[in-house]
């Protein structure tokens, strides 16, 4: 302060002398230098930076590979041979997984997610392991998404730039990872084929779509909410939104809880449905209500991996209480029989006649019979 009193105190006795005008100019043009400057180096030391440093987001988010026949391989973003060491191939499709809160990439979900993608096709399955912030306060794994994104998004134009196509890029993310997914996608250069949120975090996540998940972080979004208002977001922010059971933390099964057993439904879910890409049958409608009086538009689609990517709007379907999930159309028929005796959709690999329709109920209903007694009439 005293430095700029005194460079005043020059720069007015200078002027008022009216003998050195020049120097004035010199003094106002050494000033506007030194706020240049200081603007240029500014941005360098913005809070994402601060906080990369201190945190060592860039040291502390892993990405391992995993291909069928292959040693798992751990790729590290700017290290080519850790890339040609690994078993990455262009010729197959990417799925990328990343965890939620209080969770690693090896915990039971993913794992089982990993699993269930490569034995289904030959994929680069690559997990996303931030559990260095996951496993902290949920404030501070909140926060950490913001600085875990980028690393994301690093990794993935990485991979692109090795001969990845965007296109058959596809990544998956279970509660903040849903969101992590979508600021990742927000923040690099490539628009990836598709984000898949599996009941993307409600807690602590404010702000426009910038901030969250959303239908501009990649070409297609599909989301399934299993706990909204209480873990997950209610609101659709993806291109699909599916509404599970209305969506709400009464999954068939979990009981009476706030999230937990729910939360965790989106991530089973979708795991089944790799297997059994048309067995999560959803008719596009405007809310559970209208959905439960029948109310709804005869456009369906399918919840999970074998969602079209033309999709769009918000799906509701249910499920049974345990595995098998997937209830198949059986849900629909049951809904609709009455009200529309000639469905437009194309029940092609089901026929109508009732010797089928038991068969159809006795695979799919056997373990929810208690729980949809009308089902069975
Ligand atoms: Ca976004």
């Amino acid at each position: 302060m005293t430095t700029w009193v005194l460079l005043l105190l020059v720069l007015l006795a200078c002027s008022v002398t009216g003998t050195q005008a020049g120097l004035v100019e010199k003094g106002r043009d050494l000033v506007v230098s030194w706020f240049n400057q200081a603007l240029n180096v500014l941005p360098k030391f913005n809070a994402r930076s601060l906080m990369t440093w201190f945190f060592h987001f860039n040291d502390n988010v892993f990405f391992t590979l995993y291909r069928r026949n292959c040693e798992p391989k751990r790729i590290v973003v700017g290290n080519i041979e850790s890339l040609a060491d690994s078993c990455l191939s262009s010729e197959v499709k990417t799925k990328i997984i990343i965890h939620g809160w209080l969770s690693a990439e090896d915990n039971y979900y993913s794992d089982l997610m990993k699993k269930a993608f490569l034995e289904a096709h030959d994929y680069n399955v690559i997990t996303a392991d931030w559990s260095w912030y996951s496993y902290n306060f949920y404030t501070f794994a909140r926060f950490s998404i913001d600085y875990v994104a980028p690393e994301i998004a690093k990794f993935v134009e990485f991979i692109v730039d090795a001969g990845i196509h965007p296109d058959d890029v596809h990544i998956l993310g279970h509660s903040l990872g849903a969101h992590i997914a979508g600021l990742a996608g927000f923040e690099m250069k490539v628009n990836v084929s598709r984000i898949t949120g599996m009941d993307p975090a409600m807690p602590l996540i404010f702000g426009d779509e910038s901030h969250r998940l959303d239908a501009t972080d990649a070409q297609f979004v599909d989301i399934i909410h299993t706990s909204r208002y209480t873990l997950g977001v209610n609101e659709a922010y993806g291109h699909a939104d599916f509404y599970p059971n209305g969506g709400g933390p009464l999954q068939p099964g979990c009981g009476l809880e706030l999230g937990v057993c729910t939360h965790s439904r989106s991530y089973r879910y979708y795991i089944e449905s790799i297997h059994n890409e048309k067995g999560f049958m959803a008719l596009k409608c405007d809310g559970w209500w209208h959905f439960t009086h029948q109310n709804c538009s005869s456009t369906y689609d399918y919840m999970g991996e074998g969602v079209s990517h033309s999709a769009r709007g918000k799906f509701y379907l249910r499920t049974a209480t345990k595995p098998p999930y997937a209830l198949g159309d059986i849900w629909w028929r049951s809904t609709n029989i009455e009200g529309n005796k000639d469905p437009p959709l194309p029940l092609s690999n089901i026929t109508r006649n009732k010797s089928s329709a038991l068969t159809q109920k006795e695979r799919f209903l056997s373990p929810t019979i208690e729980d949809y007694p009308t089902l069975l009439n």
